[in-house]
């Protein structure tokens, strides 16, 4: 495992290959099992309604989630009304490990990604506080990440997140513009049909 510390975006820490193969195989078979429970639903962009070209899930006791009336974190799946499933040992772990002076996380986005699917630059900035990071693993094809700095007009840089690779948008680079420019078909052979899972793990209340 490396640790790159990007020093001009100070907090930003990429992590490739942290989950090894059978590390991702057990991920994903958690995830099967959250999506089995909480189906992946259809985001909306607010006022317009807008469809996400991506589609989500959650787990933990919050989920985030996006309509016509706004974005906002709630216990309960837009469209089932049942709580979200509890969150994998897994992903309680890589928060413990990764970010250990803060609070247990309360949610863990799960984003889809098709083919053509992609998600356009926004800050992550919808929790009550911003002193935890927000971490996050990617699974099955690779994407090309682009991050940036606090204002949406700052230089940006961009890597490819592989399978099993992590990303930790922590102190200042916890608000940094950041997004998926693309997802490359056909790069992994983890999720059988293609495609790419996104996990990102936040705490949302203040503690
Ligand atoms: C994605 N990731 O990789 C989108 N947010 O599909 C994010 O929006 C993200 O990777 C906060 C921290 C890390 C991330
Ligand atoms: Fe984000």
């Amino acid at each position: 495992m490396q640790d790159i510390t990007f020093n001009d975006h100070s907090g930003l820490r990429y992590l490739p290959e942290y989950f090894a193969r059978a590390s991702q195989e057990a991920l994903l078979e958690a995830v099967r099992s959250v999506v089995a429970e909480a189906p992946l639903y259809q985001p909306a962009m607010p006022r317009t309604g807008k469809p996400f070209s991506v589609k989500m899930s959650n787990c933990g006791p919050l989920g985030w989630v996006s309509d016509i009336k706004g974005y906002r974190y709630q216990p309960l799946h837009p469209d089932t009304g049942r709580p979200w499933p509890a969150m994998p040992d897994q992903l309680k772990d890589l928060w413990s490990t990764l970010a250990p002076d803060a609070p247990p996380a309360e949610a863990c986005l799960i984003n889809f990604y098709q083919a053509s699917a992609r998600m356009g630059q926004h800050q992550d900035r919808d929790e009550d506080m911003f002193d935890a990071p927000v971490i996050s693993v990617s699974l099955g094809d690779t994407a090309t990440f682009r991050v940036g700095g606090t204002n949406r007009k700052d230089p940006t840089r961009s890597f490819r997140l592989n399978s099993g690779d992590v990303v930790v948008l922590g102190g200042e680079a916890r608000l940094a513009y950041h997004g998926i420019d693309r997802v490359l078909a056909g790069t992994s052979t983890l999720l059988k049909n293609g495609g790419r899972i996104n996990l990102t793990l936040r705490r949302v209340t203040a503690a």
